[in-house]
């Protein structure tokens, strides 16, 4: 039986006090290890942020990538080895700025991985300069006068994309999250999963208590169906008094980009034997760029 403890790091996270990537991590942790699955099994991929960098903080396969990249990196992966439980770690701004072409693509192939998005909606790395999701008005050093550009609605996004498990979550309830990334995992397809993340030094509004006024399970909302696409977009659309968190939509039964890639169905491409010319060019190509 798998432990939480297993993916624990001894790197200590550089992370403020307070911010709400500690309880994203607890959360991917408590969900890993509550579908027993082990570090060996599972690669955590990001990009760069504060937020992108958690999978130095844990125990498993990591890669820390480049600015944006995190998806396509971790789509490679899983096409590489899809007996991998593969997780992309990414802020708002790598992933739905520098990265939102990648975001769109992903989700029209529907790879069998899972987003998880912390959503801080400012760029807390760089020191406080406004993002995609920073709501319309938000004042930052970029934007002095507040931004005059409306902010994107991720969930709602990536429904109308196609998407076929959406999910919101908030960092300060990591046993709900949990759940969520659980079920997300064990979605077959692409999963997003957009956490409302506080960061408590660059936004001063969307704080623990901005969001422990407003966040409303669907769980506890028995009207909801989440097969009802035009119901999820209505809930990924309410934004104010009451902000639903939990799963808004999820479909089964779309075919995952792995099981649409031809090769793939004489098993993982690294358990795949190699013939004797490409041998050859994998060795000019590690001598190359190893
Ligand atoms: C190509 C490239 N452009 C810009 C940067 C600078 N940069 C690093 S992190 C970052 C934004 C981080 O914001 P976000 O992705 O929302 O993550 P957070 O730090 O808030 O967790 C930027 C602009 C970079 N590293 N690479
Ligand atoms: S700046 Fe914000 S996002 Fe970055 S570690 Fe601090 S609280 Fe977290």
């Amino acid at each position: 039986m798998s432990d939480v403890k297993l993916f624990n790091s001894p790197e200590r996270p550089t992370w403020c006090p307070g911010c709400g990537d500690y309880g994203i991590l607890n959360a991917i942790k408590s969900a890993l290890a509550g579908l027993d699955l082990y570090p060996h099994q599972v690669m955590v991929v990001s990009g760069i942020g504060c937020g992108s960098k958690l999978p130095h903080y844990m125990h498993a396969n990591g890669f820390n990538s480049l600015h944006g990249r995190a998806l396509p990196i971790a789509q490679g992966i899983k096409l590489a080895n899809y007996q991998l439980t593969v997780l992309a770690v990414t802020g708002d701004g790598d992933g739905f700025g520098i990265g939102g072409n990648h975001f769109l693509h992903t989700i029209r192939r529907n790879p069998n991985i899972t987003h998880i998005v912390e959503d801080n909606m400012v760029y807390g790395l760089t020191k406080g300069q406004y993002s995609p999701t920073s709501p319309l008005g938000f004042v930052t050093s970029t934007s002095p006068d507040g931004t005059i550009e409306t902010a994107i609605n991720p969930p709602l996004l990536a429904m109308s994309a196609g998407a076929t498990f959406v999910a919101r979550g908030f960092a300060g309830e990591p046993k709900h999250l949990t759940q969520i990334i659980m079920q997300a995992v064990q979605h077959q397809g692409y999963a997003l999963i957009d956490v409302l993340q506080p960061c408590v030094i660059y936004n001063k509004i969307n704080t623990y208590d901005f969001y422990r006024a407003r966040v409303s399970k669907l769980d506890d909302d028995p009207s909801h169906d989440p097969t009802d696409l035009q119901a999820a977009m209505a809930k990924a659309r309410e934004w104010g008094d009451r902000i639903p968190i939990g799963i808004l939509y999820r479909v089964t039964g779309r075919p995952t980009h792995e099981e649409q890639v031809k090769v793939l169905r004489h098993g993982p491409l690294v358990r795949q034997p190699l013939d004797g010319r490409s041998a050859e060019r994998y060795e000019s190509l590690k001598a190359e760029y190893l």
